[in-house]
């Protein structure tokens, strides 16, 4: 039984559609949110850690910080969540633009294939000094701050406040918001811009917006539905698919 007949005839018939991801969409996985009351900036002000000027001040507690976040991400799983987007994937193709806040990499641990990480990945790093970036091996917390090849800072891959993030993810973000025929917002407080404008983008555009999350917030006042409902229960129904 169809529970938004608009998603599921724009998914039988093809259409583009947008999924945008927040820390919601991973919560069922273990994740700590932001915001929420486990939430990871209850216990610092993301000013203090996750800003440049924080990581040039203090190096090595902003390392701390990623070292822990990665140690409680890496006994996540993806959650049914995840694996319906991955589904659904399977099913539109590129019709499908899956615009994610989380830099956890739990979509890729669940098998999609293509995704927009518009504040980067967490299991990313990047060398201050040649740039040099690639994947992160365990660092243990008495080698931190890591040091590149080429005596560089290495900083995480994640796009921190105050920065802006790379230009052609973020476009690609904006058109595929611009032309969809629905999106469906996954567990967002929809707080940080520029990614939290993309709802408005898509229905200024005449799509039809879904909001999936525990609580109303600013994307809900927009929504042509919402559903006050756990991602990894709803999202898989939404989809047409169980579990
Ligand atoms: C930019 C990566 C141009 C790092 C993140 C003043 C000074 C400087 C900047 C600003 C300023 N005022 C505004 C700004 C812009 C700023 C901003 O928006 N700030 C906010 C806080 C006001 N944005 C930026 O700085 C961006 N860059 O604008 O560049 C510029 C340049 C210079 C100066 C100005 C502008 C960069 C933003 C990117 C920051 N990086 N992450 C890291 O992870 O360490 S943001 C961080 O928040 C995460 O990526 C996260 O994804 C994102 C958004 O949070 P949510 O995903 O929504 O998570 P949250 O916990 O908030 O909500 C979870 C939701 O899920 C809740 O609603 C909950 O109810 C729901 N939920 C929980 N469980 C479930 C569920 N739903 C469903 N099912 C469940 N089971
Ligand atoms: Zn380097």
């Amino acid at each position: 039984m169809a529970i938004s007949v608009k998603l599921s005839d724009a998914i039988e018939r093809g259409e583009p559609i947008v999924v945008l991801a927040g820390a919601g969409m991973s919560a069922e996985s273990g994740v700590p949110t932001f915001r929420g009351d486990d939430g990871l900036w209850k216990n610092y002000r993301p000013e203090e850690l996750a800003t440049y000027s924080a990581f040039v001040r203090d190096p090595k507690l902003v390392w701390e910080w990623y070292n822990w976040r990665r140690s409680k991400i890496k006994g996540c799983s993806p959650n049914p969540a995840h694996n319906a987007v991955t589904l659904l994937e399977g099913k539109l193709g590129d019709k499908l633009t899956l615009v994610t806040q989380n830099v956890d990499g739990l979509h890729r641990d669940a098998g999609t294939r293509n995704y927009l990480e518009v504040h980067g990945c967490i299991w990313e790093v990047r060398c201050l000094k040649c740039g040099l970036s690639g994947e992160l091996r365990d660092i243990p917390d008495e080698s931190l701050p890591p040091k590149c090849t080429c005596g560089g800072l290495v900083r995480p891959g994640v796009v921190w406040f105050g920065e802006s993030l790379p230009e052609h993810i973020l476009s690609a973000a904006f058109r595929a918001s611009a032309e969809c025929a629905v999106m469906v917002v996954i567990g967002t407080s929809g707080v940080v811009y520029p990614v939290a404008h993309l709802p408005q983008v898509a229905r200024e555009n005449g799509a039809h917006v879904i909001d999936v999350n525990l609580e109303r917030t600013p994307i809900s006042d927009i929504a042509d539905e919402v559903f006050l409902s756990p991602a990894g229960d709803v999202v898989p129904k939404l989809f047409g698919m169980m579990g």
